[in-house]
């Protein structure tokens, strides 16, 4: 006897759509990724330092761009420097700008302007790309998708400058604070500093990443809320080696001894570049796209709207 035609479909029911994440690697992976990073802060916190410490092997040494005995270099225009890195055959395309440090006028008024404007200017120049009639199938994406903002170890507050650009750029773009030279500050000044920080931000309504979403499990809620019982990142950055009981590694040698930036005992270094890239490098894209570019792609179109509704009609 023939079997139920449902029956039938049951067996034969496996079609096979559970490939999809494996088509999407695959596709994924064709095109690589890209992530775009801003640093900001006050002038000679060592941003320059930081990043070529944060992506080290992959810039410094297989370029030898830096040597220890080139001299100290103020960063004086905002500068977008481009990398592939490759890890296991994943291609992450990376823009890391550099910017001056502000701060250091009499009057710092506005010094925030060409960084709001740079990363502005990315989202206008994505919006711009996408409302083309002929658009590209993917687009050359600039957009920044995070900005690591630099804070002065002084130990006390934020100055109120820092409030103010932490501010507004937040409006804009995925803020992640770091306190620089954290080596000049003692275990129990740092936890304090922290502390303080963490306050002030909350005081003056200052939204750092990572902030929840709809979108995110209680798993993601929990890893979000440990990261943010951690922020700012006591960071320390060096571009050079020290020997270590025969090892060679990056850190600051001082007369009292010698601070190793990977050593997660001795600054938090290693737990940022864990959440810049193991951790919330997705995030961070995603973000970008769909809070921060969102919201000014919504206001540019709604602007560009009431524009075409205000001028007056054509005359007949
Ligand atoms: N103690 C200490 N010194 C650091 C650290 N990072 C950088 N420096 C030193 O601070 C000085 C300034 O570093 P830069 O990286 O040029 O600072 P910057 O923030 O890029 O400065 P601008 O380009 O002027 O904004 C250099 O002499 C660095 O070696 C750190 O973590 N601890
Ligand atoms: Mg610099």
């Amino acid at each position: 006897m023939a079997a139920a035609p449902t029956e039938e479909i049951r067996a034969n029911a496996y079609v096979g759509f559970d490939t999809i994440t494996n088509q999407i690697e695959h596709k994924l992976l064709k095109r690589g990724f890209q992530f775009n990073v801003i640093v900001v802060g006050q002038t000679g916190l060592g941003k320059s330092t930081l990043i070529n410490t944060i992506f080290a092997s992959h810039l410094i040494d297989s370029k030898g761009r830096f040597t220890a005995d080139e001299p100290v270099r103020q960063t004086t225009e905002i500068q977008a420097v481009s990398h592939v890195i490759v890890e296991n055959g994943v291609k992450l395309r990376l823009n890391i700008v550099d910017t001056p440090g502000y701060g250091d006028q009499i009057n710092n008024e506005g010094c925030w302007d060409p960084i709001i404007k740079y990363i502005k200017d990315q989202h206008s120049a994505y919006l711009r790309k996408e409302l083309t009639a002929m658009r590209d199938r993917y687009i050359q994406d600039t957009r920044i998708h995070c900005c690591l903002f630099f804070i002065n170890p002084t130990g006390h507050s934020l100055r109120p400058i820092d409030t103010i650009v932490m501010k507004k750029l937040s409006e804009v773009v995925n803020v992640v604070p770091v306190i620089a030279k954290s080596d000049s500050l003692t275990i129990d000044e740092r936890d304090q500093f922290k502390a303080k920080i963490r306050e002030e931000l909350a005081y003056n309504n200052i939204r750092v990443f990572p902030f929840d979403t709809d979108e995110n499990d209680e798993e993601e809620v929990q890893i979000n809320e440990t990261i943010r019982e951690m922020i700012p990142f006591a960071v320390v950055g060096s571009e050079s080696n020290v020997i270590i009981d025969g090892k060679s590694v990056r850190g600051r040698k001082n007369r009292w001894g010698v601070v190793n930036v990977e050593d997660e005992t001795h600054c938090e270094f290693v737990n940022l570049r864990n959440f810049l890239t193991r951790s919330h490098l997705q995030d961070l894209i995603e973000t970008t796209a769909q809070i921060h570019y969102e919201a000014f792609r919504s206001k540019q179109l709604l602007a560009l709207k009431e524009g075409v509704a205000q001028r007056p009609a054509p005359a007949a």
